[in-house]
Parts: structure tokens; C-alpha cells; sequence
């Protein structure tokens, strides 16, 4: 394959596992805080990141290319404060929607249309996960210092974990 756009794929392949790391890191903080919701969801989310990384591995070698597993960094294991977690996701995804933006357009360079199509899922996927931690973000903010507030935002956020998770039983990879 384009050795270009094998590079940049072996790139984002890194960019998803330390997505995944990250996600992680945040659902343990946050067990340990004893908000069981926001653990939930950040642990879907992490696992939600390993299969986008699965996802590059698969369509790199499929095409005769060589998938590279990426070495890691350790994520933080303290966040400050909730909002803090929540603004750390936003600015995460923003970071990965740069690069697949980035991706997208080596594709359009290089004309392979082949990847460029495989790519959009990774532009849809991104439109919804920055929206969605910006709706979250938004809610965490109202919260401030309110402990029933705080309690009814992680009770939802684990309801919506739990539907997405039986949502993306009936549809895999959703
Ligand atoms: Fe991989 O979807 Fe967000 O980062």
C-alpha cells in the first residue's frame, strides 16, 4: 500500500491506543471516586477506542501493508475534578478528529480512494464522540459544587452506558 498512507495509518493506530489508555485511566480515577456511572462510561469508551485501533490493524495488513503495535505511555492516574476529566475527553477527541482530518486529506493527495472510503466511518465516528463530550461537558459545569446534581449526572451517565452497550449488542460495532 502507499507507503504515505501506511505511515499516517500506523499513526492513528497509536492515537486510538492512547485513546483507549487514557479512557482507562479516567474510568479508574473515577471508580475510585466512587462514581460508578462516569466508570462505566469511560470504560465502554475505552473499550470502544481499542476496537477503532483493532479496526486500522485489521484494514492496514487486509491491504498488504504492515501494522505496527504501538508502544505507550502511561496516562495520568490523578484528574483534579470531574469537569476536568470531561474537558481532558473533549480536547482529546478534538485532538483525534485533527488528525483524522489530517488522514483524510494524505488520502485525497496520494488518490487512494480506497482508504479515503474506509476513513469516513473514523469522520462520522468523530462528529458524534465531540459532540456527545460536549453535551456531557456542558452538563458537568452545572453541576459546581451541588452533591444531588453530582449524583443524578453519574446515575444517567450510567444509563446511557448501559443502553449504548445493549444498542451495540443488537448492531456490533456500532
Ligand atoms: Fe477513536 O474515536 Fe474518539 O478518539
Amino acid at each position: 500500500m502507499n507507503e504515505r498512507v501506511e505511515k499516517a495509518l500506523n499513526e492513528q493506530i497509536e492515537k486510538e491506543a492512547s485513546s483507549s489508555q487514557f479512557y482507562l485511566a479516567m474510568a479508574s480515577w473515577a471508580e475510585q471516586q466512587g462514581l460508578n456511572g462516569t466508570a462505566t462510561f469511560m470504560y465502554a469508551h475505552s473499550d470502544e477506542e481499542r476496537f477503532h485501533m483493532l479496526k486500522l490493524v485489521k484494514f492496514i495488513n487486509e491491504r498488504g501493508g504492515t501494522a505496527v503495535v504501538p508502544g505507550l505511555s502511561k496516562p495520568p492516574s490523578e484528574f483534579k475534578s470531574l469537569e476536568n476529566v470531561f474537558q481532558l475527553l473533549l480536547d482529546h477527541e478534538i485532538d483525534v478528529t485533527n488528525s483524522i482530518n489530517n488522514l483524510v486529506d494524505i488520502c485525497l493527495q496520494e488518490k487512494d480512494y480506497t482508504t479515503h472510503n474506509f476513513i469516513q466511518w473514523y469522520v462520522s465516528e468523530q462528529l458524534e464522540e465531540e459532540a456527545l463530550a460536549r453535551t456531557i461537558l456542558d452538563k458537568v459545569s452545572l453541576i459546581d459544587n451541588d452533591k444531588a446534581g453530582l449524583y443524578m449526572f453519574d446515575r444517567d451517565l450510567e444509563n446511557s452506558a448501559i443502553q449504548a452497550d445493549n444498542a451495540s449488542a443488537v448492531t456490533p460495532g456500532a
